[in-house]
């Protein structure tokens, strides 16, 4: 891992590609998001310049099916589906650089190569193939991954334990991976990197699936079944498995097989708990047999229910994403999935929690601060104030007789923890623990709107001097708290920090994360901004919204 405060070099992060057969809902959206604001943080801390990839996974059976079931084309279905994803990521403000789409032309050749590298160096072989097979999984499972049901007609049938899908008895002949070959380096593999996989309890259950057996598995199924698909090159007869098409598109992004090494292995994937196995067991063991390195990271999160329940189309309960920007806007929304996400746990999702989490940390504790402190009958000069030695003295020199201070031991606290903060944020973002990071920046504006509730600016009398000086002391060091914040929030809400800060008269050149300052006088350096004209007041950072709110945009 690279370190947690200082640049590095540019590395792809990716998003998983999505299924084009349904159209975006928030768990995406969630993984976009996470996806998203590392990015955007590697960028902010002065990394060289990375690459965020996304797309759709357009081939398959589910796609086969779900095309017919529209009554359309599969490519047909693609294009409109993609490019629900395409624009509902952009309209979330994620800052992807790269969109692919598994049908183009350029990921075909990809997959092609990748599958005779494969073969070239012995890691297929052909076999004959008979077991259950789940088709909206896309995979063969083992009789200990099933139970008995009764289907809809009362007929006694097998589904998938994890997913209640039907499975059905199905024999072909396939394409087989020697995956059983890469058990003993895979385990190689994540004990030299111990921090490849977070949070830490997946790579201690990619470690335990390691443990057990691991059979040779099927990558290519009968072109008879499924025709919607990339054929294998040397063998028209057979369709390449969907997982191994759809895991090859992070090597077509970055140009493989051309110019992938200026990026890979610098590869760092964000992806639901649901496909873990498939990119920390099958897509290290493929990459190692193609000659190819393991991605450096792995990043897992949990998922999104509603209301207790599994998002499903036939429950009707999932939540459209576009629908929340309109109801919460964008960044209350990236607000809320980012800061109530917790990658370890799944997490419930109901309406009144996003009004409830916004209202008070985004417009009442941050817009209300800033708010306050700049309001005219305090600040009449609208100018950044200069902070006075004499009222804040440094807390090594306060010995009691400083006459004009009026710091109190919390004040001090304050200026602690928000000193502090970058660095704990970094390391938050670092560890792919970003709602910690939100949480602290959140404990700190509470603190910061203690601080000047405590010292009651508002009775201060700017005409006495020493009153004066203790007025524009206090509201220097809000601006300075809210500056910190306003910078460490761009990765997750980039449309408020940049109104914030373009209020404090902060320069586009002066918001990076690398080498934020925190109250340089207080250390008796210069501060930059002291006297500064703050920027025009562009209304309230963030409107309350209402319980019943329809749309605020
Ligand atoms: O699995 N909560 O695509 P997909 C949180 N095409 N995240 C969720 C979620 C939920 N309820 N539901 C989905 C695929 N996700 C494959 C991936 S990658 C080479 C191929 C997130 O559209 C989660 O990250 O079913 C999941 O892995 C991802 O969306 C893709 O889901």
């Amino acid at each position: 891992l690279r370190g947690a405060a200082g640049p590095g070099p540019g590395v792809l992060l990716s998003t998983p590609i999505f299924y084009a057969n349904a159209p975006p809902h928030i768990g995406h959206l969630y993984s976009a998001l996470l996806a998203d604001a590392l990015h955007r943080h590697r960028r902010l801390r002065g990394a060289a310049p990375g690459r965020l990839s996304t797309g759709t996974d357009e081939h398959g059976l589910k796609i086969q099916q779900a095309a017919v079931a529209a009554g359309v084309s599969p490519p047909q279905l693609c294009a409109q589906v993609s490019g629900l994803f395409r624009q509902a990521l952009t309209q979330a403000a994620v800052s992807f650089t790269d969109f692919i789409r598994t049908s183009e032309p350029r990921h075909q050749r990809a997959v092609q190569h990748f599958w005779a590298a494969l073969q070239d160096r012995g890691a297929l072989y052909k076999g004959s193939y008979e077991g259950w097979y789940c088709t909206p999984e896309e995979c063969f499972l083992p009789e200990s991954q099933l139970a008995d049901r009764r289907d809809t007609q009362g007929r006694m049938c097998k589904v998938s334990l994890e997913t209640g899908h039907q499975v059905h008895w199905t024999k072909e002949e396939n394409y087989m991976f020697r995956l059983s070959e890469f058990q003993e380096p895979l385990q190689k593999w994540l004990r030299d990197n111990p921090r490849v996989i977070s949070p830490v309890p997946f790579y201690q259950q990619v470690l335990h699936w390691l443990e057990e057996d691991l059979p040779d598995l099927s990558v290519s199924r009968e072109r008879s079944r499924l025709q919607w698909g990339i054929p294998v090159p040397s063998d028209p007869t057979q369709t390449i498995y969907v997982w191994v098409d759809a895991l090859v598109n992070y090597l077509s992004v970055v140009g493989y097989p051309e110019t992938h090494s200026e990026w890979w292995p610098a590869a760092h994937h964000v992806v639901g708990k649901d496909i873990l196995k498939f990119h920390a067991v099958y897509w290290p063991a493929l990459l190692m047999a193609a000659g190819l390195a393991p991605p450096e990271r792995i990043c897992v999160h949990s998922h999104w229910t509603v209301h207790g329940q599994k998002m499903s189309k036939s429950l009707g309960n999932v939540i459209d994403p576009v629908s929340c920007f309109g109801k919460y806007t964008v960044d209350g929304f990236r607000y809320f999935l980012l800061r109530q996400g917790v990658p370890e746990r799944d997490c419930d999702y109901y309406d009144e929690k996003v009004v409830k989490l916004v209202n008070s940390e985004l417009a009442d504790a941050l817009g209300g601060l800033l708010n306050r402190s700049t309001a005219l009958s305090i600040n009449p000069s609208n100018t950044y104030p200069c902070f006075s030695e004499s009222c804040f003295p440094k807390i090594s020199d306060y010995d009691g007789t400083q006459a004009l201070s009026r710091a109190s031991s919390e004040d001090y606290e304050l200026v602690a923890s928000v000193a502090s903060l970058p660095l704990q944020v970094a390391s938050h973002f670092e560890g792919f623990q970003i709602y910690k990071a939100l949480e602290c920046i959140a404990l700190c504006v509470r603190e910061t709107n203690g601080f000047f509730q405590r010292h009651k600016p508002w009775k201060l009398d700017r005409k006495d001097p020493a009153e004066k000086l203790w007025l524009d002391t206090i509201i220097h060091i809000t601006l300075e708290c809210l500056r910190v914040y306003g910078t460490l929030l761009q990765p997750v809400i980039p449309n408020i920090a940049d109104k914030l800060l373009s209020r404090l008269s902060v320069e586009p050149e002066e918001r990076s994360l690398l080498n934020l300052t925190f109250l340089p006088r207080y250390n008796g350096k210069p501060c930059p901004f002291e006297g500064r004209q703050l920027g025009p007041d562009t209304g309230i950072l963030f409107h309350r919204l209402e319980k019943s709110r329809q749309s605020q945009m």
